[in-house]
């Protein structure tokens, strides 16, 4: 396997290493596939504004230098977070910053623990619980990487230790007024893996195909990149360029061996009860599976994925109960899949459920998908009785599908 990575990698870059070595004091750095002169004009404004953003990004970290960084992402890190955050990891190393990754959730898909597995990608989980009782004064400041702070539950706590925000690097839109040093969104790119491989290709860090931890972390990122963009089918231009660029270094086969992951037993029985339990109503197809475990709740969105691809079905929805032992927090989660261009998940999903008491949606969306938590409050708490469990579910289900209905079809009278 170390074979092939170096060679994959070293064979595809041979006539582009003037473009992998300019500098990035150039406009042209960051977009080399430049033709004729009307092209080379709209890049180079392009270029140019994000030429301010390579420097801006560099001055950031030179005033850091030799410091430490927590680099944090959402609760439940995908390859697009994962790999750009060892990407910022790699640049910053370049500055003598030490940065450490954390989450505080679970890597919970397959396909995310044989990417940080086969690639031995540097994140690690670390729990509210345990960030709490961390020494977090050895940090001089932490980053938000393909989130604002709002996916994860470890903000309030870095917050309270007083510790900087220095760079938020994101692809959804804006959340909120950031006091970063440094902010880079960019609604407009499909992968925050974009982003950062922007960097790389600047400059920033040199990727180099004889470096084993550079080809894994360029296969990383586009992975990352192929995720998020549904395997680039929604990938705009500069994801595609970012792509390019990647192809030079990454290894197809490793890349092979992550895409392979087969799924666990347990996932296929969350496939299987939500085939049992499907309901289909013009191309809707919901389906309730009752209890999941904690660790077990991405089979949720797999199943969802599974069921539209169904004849005649749009959409799906699998929703379940997941109870989180550690937070002692029981909550339904729930995914939708739609190929119905004109369904947006997210006005979907903030109509179906609406918002709690203070004001915050249950969920939403981007295109193509969307999920929701809602948390079951009063009655949460496990319940040795199945009765009880049995009848709590009911409500639930019977709850989810009444609200998802009446959207499908607004005239039936549900129930
Ligand atoms: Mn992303």
């Amino acid at each position: 396997m170390t074979n092939n990575l170096l060679n994959s990698g070293a064979s595809s870059l041979d006539s582009e290493q003037v473009d992998a070595k300019a500098q990035p004091s150039s406009t042209q750095d960051v977009n080399p596939s430049v033709g004729n002169s009307q092209t080379t004009r709209r890049q180079s404004t392009s270029g140019s504004k994000v030429h301010s953003k390579v420097q801006q990004f560099q001055e950031t970290l030179e005033r850091h230098q030799n410091e430490r960084q927590l680099i944090i992402l959402q609760d439940f890190p995908d390859p697009d977070a994962l790999s750009s955050a060892w990407a910022y990891q790699l640049i910053a190393q370049e500055y003598n910053i030490q940065c450490d990754i954390v989450y505080a959730g679970t890597l919970s898909h397959q396909e995310n623990i044989a990417l940080v597995k086969l690639t031995g990608l540097p994140a690690k989980r670390s729990s509210v619980e345990t960030t709490k009782n961390q020494d977090l004064s050895v940090y001089q400041g932490y980053v938000l990487i393909d989130n604002q702070g709002t996916t994860t539950q470890l903000l309030p706590i870095v917050t309270k230790a007083n510790i900087p925000l220095i760079a938020i690097f994101d692809h959804h839109s804006s959340q909120g007024e950031w006091k970063a040093e440094f902010i880079d969104l960019r609604p407009q790119a499909r992968a925050t893996a974009t982003l950062l491989t922007h960097y790389l290709q600047a400059g920033l860090l040199q990727l180099d195909s004889s470096i084993s931890e550079h080809i894994k972390c360029a296969t990383a990122l586009m992975h990352g990149l192929r995720s998020d963009t549904n395997m680039l089918m929604q990938a705009q231009e500069e994801d595609f360029l970012a792509a390019g660029y990647l192809s030079r270094f990454y290894d197809t086969q490793l890349l092979n061996a992550i895409l392979k992951t087969s799924r666990s037993r347990r996932v296929m029985d969350v496939i299987e009860r939500s085939l049992k339990y499907r309901i289909l109503q013009d191309n809707f197809s919901m389906a309730g599976v009752g209890y999941l475990r904690y660790e077990d709740r991405d089979a949720i969105p797999q199943a969802a994925d599974f069921l539209v691809t169904e004849e005649n079905v749009h959409t799906a929805v699998v929703y379940g109960i997941v109870y989180d032992e550690d937070q002692e927090l029981e909550v339904v989660i729930g995914s939708l899949r739609t190929n119905k261009l004109t369904l947006d998940p997210d006005e979907f999903i903030k109509e179906a459920f609406g918002q709690d008491s203070h004001g915050r949606f249950f969920g939403g969306g981007r295109m193509m998908a969307g999920g929701f938590e809602i948390p079951t409050g009063f009655l949460s708490s496990f319940n040795d009785k199945s009765d009880y469990a049995k009848l709590k579910w009911e409500v639930f289900d019977t709850q989810v599908k009444q609200k998802l209905l009446r959207l499908v079809n607004p005239q039936d009278t549900v129930i």
